[in-house]
């Protein structure tokens, strides 16, 4: 390693296969933080070191150290649990968490607010209940998407198996997790990653398979996607994709967004060998110097596409074949009741921003606990951050129904635009964040929605994503309206993407306040209420129309002018 690979190489290369010193800093009583190294392989194990941002000032100024806590992130492919996991779930979230869960746009839950002394205990807790959390962050693939496709289980079945033997076959196979966490005995032997190596990937690498016409999983944004091609309800293969990412960096335009590129068809049983020779060209060559161009999307930009299919072929043996014809829909989820040809049901719940919580008022938590109690199918979590009940029986239609409505967890009472957008979890607990995302999301969506009506367009759903920065958590940049948060208070505006998940957005004003961003919406729901076509959406409407002008070099700075 030369002087200017990224240090982050030198930790995981000393790190003897992700165990760093992560033994000794759990011990260690004098504070609640980990050692420097360990927070990061600590990622690999699928928690992060955090601090609470709304405690930071008063505690620096009281001289005591930051308020640390743990991030957990597990990891569930294709969002599929049980409800005997769910009971787990809940649990330990209630006892050994902040008591609320976090369903992520990644299909999976996380846990905040877990003091150091509680989280061997926790990841006990959840691999009694058959599940882990290795590889849901760090330099390695993270939890593997995959279309939930309720209402039609015996395909979604198919291809969710493929989703869990990809997540399987990427697994980090080091003894590290069972080792620390888990008290399995110590490796004697010499220990090895026959894929990725002892300094793993580069950066993090994310995989998702879908089945359209839904595109829920946004397939275009991962590092590695596969399309599910059915034909006669058969599944016939795949189109594999590659090169797809969202995070950028605010005014560096060395870093942007990108859709993944189409590399051609393969049959299912070349699923494997072709993932796992991506993943290698990502090891060996992508960028080890600068992390913020270390994704895959800047290695196929690098080598040529035309050069990384090669290699691909290459290494896997498979020769791809064209690409077959598919079409999306949609990037939402499909709330509400839908009918299986057995005459079981599903049930997809609206979750606001997949925060899971006893309020006063609602209690999510309860409702959630009660249905997992007695419902005998299983749960699927959305990249949407809501939560499908599937395969619930004819005879407990009802009650099932009745506990959700009691819990406001129908999406009927909601608004449609409301349930097509997310938001990002932000302050107070992610380190990134430079304005708020989930706490705000709500209210600022009242108000947009004041305005649809105000202009009798409240059937027509918009896609609105906010993130609290540009990393693009809750994939801002192919919403129809993404805000990506530049300072507190404000959002950068970007505009046109098409509702699909098939087209990037474009910046359309900067570091707008919260009036600036109401008054700019209000005019352009104004012109898109007087001018759209039948049946056009927003973001169709602001790219076709000459009124908005979405070239990039005339955006304007508010910060200077408000
Ligand atoms: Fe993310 C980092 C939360 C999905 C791009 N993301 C983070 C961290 C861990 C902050 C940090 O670096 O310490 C956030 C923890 C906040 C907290 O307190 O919980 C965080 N990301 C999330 C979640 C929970 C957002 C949510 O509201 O659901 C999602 C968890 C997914 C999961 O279960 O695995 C989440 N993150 C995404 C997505 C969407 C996706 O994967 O489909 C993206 C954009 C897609 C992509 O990766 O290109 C995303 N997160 C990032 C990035 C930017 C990566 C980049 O290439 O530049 C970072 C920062 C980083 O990696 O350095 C980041
Ligand atoms: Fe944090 Fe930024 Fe991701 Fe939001 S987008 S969770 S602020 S890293």
């Amino acid at each position: 390693m030369d002087n200017k690979t990224n240090p982050n190489e030198l930790i995981k290369a000393n790190s003897r296969f992700l165990r760093g010193t992560l033994k000794q800093s759990m011990d260690d009583p004098l504070t609640g933080a980990l050692a420097a190294d360990d927070a990061q392989i600590s990622k690999f194990h699928g928690f992060y070191e955090q601090d609470d941002r709304d405690q930071r000032l008063q505690r620096t100024e009281h001289f005591l150290e930051p308020y640390y806590s743990f991030m957990l992130r597990a990891r569930l492919p294709g969002g599929v649990c049980t409800p005997k996991q769910w009971l787990a779930i809940d649990y330990v979230g209630r006892e050994l968490g902040n008591g609320s869960i976090r369903l992520t746009t990644r299909q999976t839950f996380q846990y905040h607010g877990i003091l150091k002394k509680h989280l061997k205990s926790l990841i006990k807790r959840i691999n009694q209940a058959m599940i882990d959390s290795i590889g849901g962050c760090g330099d390695v693939n993270r939890n593997v998407l995959c279309n939930p496709n309720p209402e039609c289980s015996a395909l979604h079945a198919a291809v969710y198996g493929w989703a869990r033997c990809i997540s399987e076959h990427l697994l980090p196979k080091t003894n590290a997790y069972h080792e620390i966490w888990l008290d399995g005995k110590p490796v004697t032997g010499s220990e090895s990653e026959p894929i990725y190596g002892n300094t793993y990937l580069p950066r993090k690498f994310k995989t998702a398979v879908a089945i359209p016409p839904h595109n829920d999983v946004d397939v275009y944004t991962n590092d590695l996607g596969f399309i599910a091609i059915v034909e006669n309800g058969r599944l016939e293969g795949f189109n594999v994709l590659a090169g797809g990412g969202m995070g950028t960096t605010h005014d560096d335009p060395t870093t942007y967004p990108r859709l993944a590129d189409e590399l051609g068809f393969i049959a299912p049983e070349d699923t494997l060998t072709v993932a796992e020779a991506i993943v290698t060209i990502q090891r060996d060559f992508g960028n080890r110097i600068s992390r913020r161009h270390a994704r895959l999307k800047y290695t196929i930009e690098r080598m040529g596409l035309d050069e990384f299919v090669t290699q691909v072929e290459t290494r896997s043996g498979v020769e791809f074949k064209s690409v077959r014809p598919v079409q999306f829909d949609t990037h939402g989820d499909r709330y509400g009741w839908v009918e299986n040809p057995d005459h079981t049901w599903h049930l997809t719940l609206y979750i606001e921003n997949g925060r899971i919580e006893d309020r006063p008022d609602v209690k999510l938590l309860q409702g959630l606990r009660r249905i997992a109690e007695i419902h005998q199918g299983d749960f699927r979590i959305t990249p949407n951050q809501n939560l499908v009940v599937a395969n619930i029986s004819k005879d407990q239609k009802n009650v099932i129904e009745a506990i959700a409505h009691q819990h406001s967890l129908l999406a009927n009472t909601y608004h449609p635009t409301r349930l097509a957008s997310i938001a990002c979890v932000a302050l107070p607990t992610c380190p990134q964040a430079m304005a708020e995302a989930e706490r705000y999301f709500p209210d600022l969506l009242s108000k947009v929605e004041l305005l649809a009506e105000k202009y009798a367009i409240e059937d027509s759903p918009i896609v609105i994503r906010m993130t609290g920065c540009p990393n693009g958590c809750a994939r801002p940049y192919v919403a129809e309206i993404g805000l990506i948060g530049k300072g507190p208070g404000r959002y950068n505006l970007h505009l046109g993407g098409d509702g699909r998940g098939l087209r990037l957005n474009r910046l359309y004003r900067k570091n707008l306040n919260e009036t600036d961003l109401l008054n700019t919406l209000d005019k352009l729901l104004q012109q898109y209420a007087a001018n759209r076509n039948p049946e056009e959406r927003f973001g169709d409407y602001v790219v076709r129309s000459k009124r908005v002008n979405l070239s990039t070099t005339s955006v304007e700075d508010h910060h200077e002018t408000v």
